[in-house]
């Protein structure tokens, strides 16, 4: 089915039997790179919209939830996060927010498709600008290669991706998870978008790669978020360590208020923090390999 009809683009394969409708002004851009389709749309009331694979990736009105909570959830909770790596990520949205925490020294970026950077730089500079931080190195590589060549190396991973279809899937299997605890140094801490709490399917996403979790990592939990441009209004963060002395639920680093205002802080707070892990009873009795 053709993605925009009557001048609305509609979400449809990512919440079965419902879908997220934009309605939209202009294409801005529509190609075929090598490994997804890819548009970027001009919409009536969320601003510019990434699609990837007819998936909405982010929207101009909304992606600061997203970006800073993916970003800001593992760093705050990490003691001293200096060596940070975000696969996916290639609109430059998470590095914008990443270069921010005041001990993070470096932050690679591993996407593989060059073509969604470009159309980034193009039409989304209010993303990309994530790119021009002297802290951000990006590779346009595969991930798993990429963390192959670099054990033991990072604080923090942030996977950045779209949802599991396609070339996404393997970003959300065991072997993934075994790569990333390889890359990670002793203590560090993982961060993968999980999906949404009330998709059935994205909670067997959830449930899978808690479960691979759990077979390298011995603290695992969740963390919920609103975003009105994400099916359902709803996206979570599934999170683990081998640390025993971070406690996901209470940021070791807390932005004052000042140092909020000075880095534009639209979403994350402390207290929001705090208040992210705390999850509906339904989901918690799904998930029973969190541990936290
Ligand atoms: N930097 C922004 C990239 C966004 N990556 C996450 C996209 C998730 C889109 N789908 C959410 C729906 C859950 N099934």
């Amino acid at each position: 089915m053709d993605s925009i009809q009557q001048g609305w683009f509609t979400e449809s394969d990512t919440w079965p039997g419902a879908g997220l409708s934009l309605q939209v002004e202009k294409v801005l851009h529509k190609e075929k790179s090598p490994y997804q389709d890819i548009m970027v749309l001009q919409t009536k009331s969320f601003g510019k919209a990434l699609i990837l694979d007819k998936i909405i990736q982010c929207t101009e009105f909304d992606e600061f939830s997203y970006q800073e909570m993916i970003s800001f959830l593992p760093l705050c909770s990490h003691p001293n996060p200096e060596r940070v790596l975000v696969v996916g990520g290639g609109d430059g949205g998470v590095a914008r927010e990443a270069v921010k925490h005041p001990s993070v020294i470096s932050i690679d970026v591993v996407e593989i498709d060059e073509r969604v950077v470009k159309l980034a730089e193009e039409y989304l500079p209010f993303m990309a600008c994530g790119f021009k931080n002297e802290k951000v190195t990006l590779h346009i590589e595969d991930g798993f290669e990429f963390m192959k060549k670099n054990a033991q190396q990072f604080d923090v991973i942030i996977t950045d991706s779209s949802d599991p279809v396609g070339p996404n899937a393997s970003l959300f299997q065991k072997s993934y998870i075994e790569s990333m605890k390889q890359s990670l140094k002793p203590g560090g801490i993982i961060c993968s978008q999980a999906g949404s709490i009330w998709i059935k399917e994205d909670q067997n996403t959830m449930i899978g790669l808690s479960k691979d979790c759990s077979a390298v990592f011995d603290k695992i939990t969740l963390a919920t978020i609103s975003i009105p441009s994400y099916p359902t209004g709803n996206i979570s963060f599934l999170m683990a360590t081998n640390n025993d002395k971070v406690n996901f639920k209470m940021p070791v680093f807390k932005f004052t208020t000042e140092e909020m205002d000075k880095h534009e802080l639209k979403f994350y707070s402390p207290e929001l923090h705090c208040a992210s892990f705390s999850i509906p009873r339904f989901i918690q009795k799904t998930l029973p390999y969190l541990t936290c």
